[in-house]
C-alpha cells in the first residue's frame, strides 16, 4: 500500500478512479474540473446531471467515459474563507469521502489532484499536510484501494506534496 507524489495531469491517470475538485453543482467549471470534463468527453455532464448536486466534503461517483480512468469520484472542497468556517474538517471530509466511495466501488488504485488549493485558496502547506495525512491513515486500513497517487500539475504543488510526505513519515 502506497502513496506515491507525481508531477502531471490527472486526465492522463490509467488508473481506476480519478478525483475530480468539483463544485456543489457538479456541472463543470474551470481548472482541473474543465480539464476532466473535456477529456471525459460530453456523456459525463450527462452523467452528473442527475446526481443533483453534492454538498462540500462529500463525494459521488460517474463512469470515466473517454478517460483511461474507469470512474470519477466528484468531491467540491472548500472554499478558504480564512480557516474559521470548518475548511481544514471539510477538506478532510473531501479526501476521506472519495477514498471510502473509491473502496466500495473496489478500486485498487486512485489519483488525487491537490483539492482546493486553485481557485479555492486552500493555503497549499495545510492543504498538502491534511491531504497526505489522510490518505496515509486511510491506507492502513483499506481492502481495496492499495495505490493513491496525488497528480501536482505545477512545480510549487508538487514540492508542497513531497515536503508533507516527508513530515509525516517522519512524525510516523
Ligand atoms: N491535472 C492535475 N491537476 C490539475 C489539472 C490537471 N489537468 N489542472 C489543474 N490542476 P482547481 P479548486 C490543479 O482550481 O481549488 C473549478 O472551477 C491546479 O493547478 O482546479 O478545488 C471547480 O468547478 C491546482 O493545483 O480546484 C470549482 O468551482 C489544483 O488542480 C473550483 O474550480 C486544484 O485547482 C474548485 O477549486
Amino acid at each position: 500500500m502506497s502513496l506515491n507524489i507525481i508531477q502531471g495531469d490527472i486526465t492522463k491517470q490509467a488508473v481506476d478512479a480519478i478525483v475530480n475538485a468539483a463544485n456543489t453543482t457538479l456541472l463543470g467549471g474551470g481548472g482541473v474540473d474543465g480539464a476532466i470534463h473535456r477529456a471525459a468527453g460530453p456523456k459525463l455532464l450527462e452523467a452528473c446531471r442527475p446526481l443533483h448536486g453534492c454538498p462540500t466534503g462529500e463525494a459521488k461517483i460517474t463512469p470515466g467515459f473517454d478517460l483511461p480512468a474507469r470512474y470519477v469520484i466528484h468531491t467540491p472542497g472548500p472554499v478558504w474563507r480564512g480557516g474559521t468556517h470548518q475548511e481544514a474538517k471539510l477538506l478532510h471530509n473531501s479526501y476521506q469521502n472519495s477514498l471510502s466511495l473509491a473502496e466500495q466501488n473496489k478500486c485498487r488504485s486512485v489519483a488525487f489532484p491537490s483539492i482546493s488549493t486553485g481557485v479555492y485558496r486552500f493555503p497549499l502547506t495545510q492543504g498538502a499536510r491534511i491531504a497526505v495525512d489522510t490518505i496515509q491513515t486511510f491506507l492502513t486500513t483499506a481492502k481495496f484501494v492499495e495505490n493513491v497517487t496525488m497528480v501536482c500539475f505545477d512545480d510549487r504543488t508538487y514540492h508542497a506534496y513531497v515536503a508533507a510526505l516527508s513530515n509525516h513519515i517522519q512524525k510516523e
